[in-house]
């Protein structure tokens, strides 16, 4: 059986969900990063940038599955400094979606920096509260989550949520489904956070038997898959 397989890679068991998990991320990731690309030709000029970008997004997380995916195999452990590398660069990423698509309606630069910005704090914080220092994993979690919904309330109330209704119709009904996705989707995230770190929920230690990373994965397959999506669709419509 073994010969078939290389020395370095572990058979996923049909009970093991994370690693399976890792595996349907890698492929779906894969699959959305071409889906992009591929689409690119049939997309109109005004629009590449942000279809190109989805891809941008989908194929750097493909690239970290696999690796996270073979790397939570090995070790059967969590995979969490590539995580959260992947996280940096792919929610700036996500930051300028939001600057290109309200940039008609006269985004200025500053905006999107503010938007990375705040991304780079909370996912910074996030590090160092899960990775770092998990003794004092509330603490930088309220900070991380104050960064979160600074962001939040830029899309919602701020001038994101400004422009973008400033904007054509179509970008303002993708701004609002984009909003959704950061208010609930990234949500899911804070709940790995607690789920995961020994700090818990303000010192309640939850035993859920939830594991992090499941909850992580399912996160990033709806965050960037369906973000790419909305700005798929949304330059079909403005075609
Ligand atoms: C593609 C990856 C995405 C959209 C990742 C988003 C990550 C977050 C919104 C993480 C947020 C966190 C908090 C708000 C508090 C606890 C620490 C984090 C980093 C898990």
């Amino acid at each position: 059986m073994n010969m078939y397989l290389l020395d370095t890679f572990k058979v996923i068991d049909s009970t093991n969900y994370v690693a399976f998990t890792f595996f349907v991320g890698t492929m779906a990731m894969m699959a959305a990063a071409v889906f992009f690309f591929l689409e690119l030709n049939n997309t109109s000029k005004e629009w590449r940038t942000s279809v190109l970008v989805s891809g941008l997004i989908t194929f750097i997380a493909a690239v970290h599955y696999y690796y996270m995916r073979g790397y939570n195999l090995e070790t059967n452990s969590s995979p969490v400094f590539f995580r959260y590398v992947d996280w940096l660069l792919t929610v700036p990423l996500m930051c300028v979606e939001f600057y290109l698509i309200t940039k008609k309606s006269g985004a200025k630069i500053a905006l999107l920096w503010k938007l990375i910005f705040a991304s780079v704090v909370m996912l910074v914080t996030g590090y160092i509260g899960e990775a770092i220092s998990p003794a004092s994993s509330v603490l930088w979690g309220v900070v991380s989550g104050a960064a979160y919904f600074y962001i939040v309330y830029l899309i919602w109330f701020g001038d994101v949520a400004k422009l973008a209704k400033a904007g054509s119709p179509a970008v303002a009904a993708a701004n609002k489904t984009l909003a959704w996705f950061v208010l609930v989707g990234w949500a899911i995230y804070p709940l790995g956070y607690i789920v995961g770190t020994p700090g818990g929920l303000f010192g309640m230690k939850l035993d859920l038997g939830l594991n992090m990373d499941i909850i992580y994965n399912i996160g990033d397959a709806i965050n960037k898959i369906g973000f790419g999506l909305v700005i798929y669709s949304l330059s079909r419509k403005e075609a």
